[in-house]
């Protein structure tokens, strides 16, 4: 299984949509396995963030995403890391098409609710920055031989 990190930002906290954003992600079938709020200091967006140090769009970013409470979670799934990003929709409310959690509830190139990780590599740094390891629960969900088939665990 793989375990993809996301972030409810201020946004979705504000506009009392984590409700929301979390039933979609545990209807597709996701297991949520880490989940705490907080309020991201600077130097964690920064280093969230990153890879776009530099660019127009990061201090607004940093600004943005540090501006209130957010919710961090962890969710685990066979290909969760795609099925998160699909489930998302693509950077911008105004782009991403409805059926997403950002086509459906967002309309700014600033404002877009929900981060989620965009590769393994990217889930494992940012899941590390979030949560100590014995956060992360193991646990085993009832339906789960319902939601994979045997092809899905391959
Ligand atoms: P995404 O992976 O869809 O969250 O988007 P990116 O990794 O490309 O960008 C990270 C964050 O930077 C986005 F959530 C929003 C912000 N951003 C801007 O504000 N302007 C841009 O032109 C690109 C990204």
């Amino acid at each position: 299984m793989e375990r993809t990190l996301m972030v409810l930002k201020p946004d979705a906290v504000q506009r009392r949509l984590i409700g929301r954003m979390i039933d979609r992600l545990e209807r597709k079938g996701l297991k949520i396995v880490a989940l705490r709020m907080l309020r991201m200091d600077e130097s964690l967006a920064r280093n969230m963030y990153a890879e776009h140090e530099g660019r127009d769009f990061y201090e607004p970013l940093v600004a943005f995403v540090t501006a209130g409470p957010v919710v961090a979670m962890v969710a685990a799934g066979y290909d969760a890391i795609a099925m998160v990003r699909s489930l998302i929709g693509p950077t911008f409310g105004p782009d991403a098409p409805a059926g997403t959690i950002r086509g459906d509830f967002g309309a700014s190139r600033r404002y877009n609710l929900i981060h989620a990780s965009d590769s393994p590599a990217s889930a494992e740094r940012e899941i590390a920055l979030l949560f100590r390891e014995n956060e992360l629960l193991d646990y085993d969900l009832l339906d789960d031989p319902w939601v994979y088939a045997a092809v899905d665990r391959e």
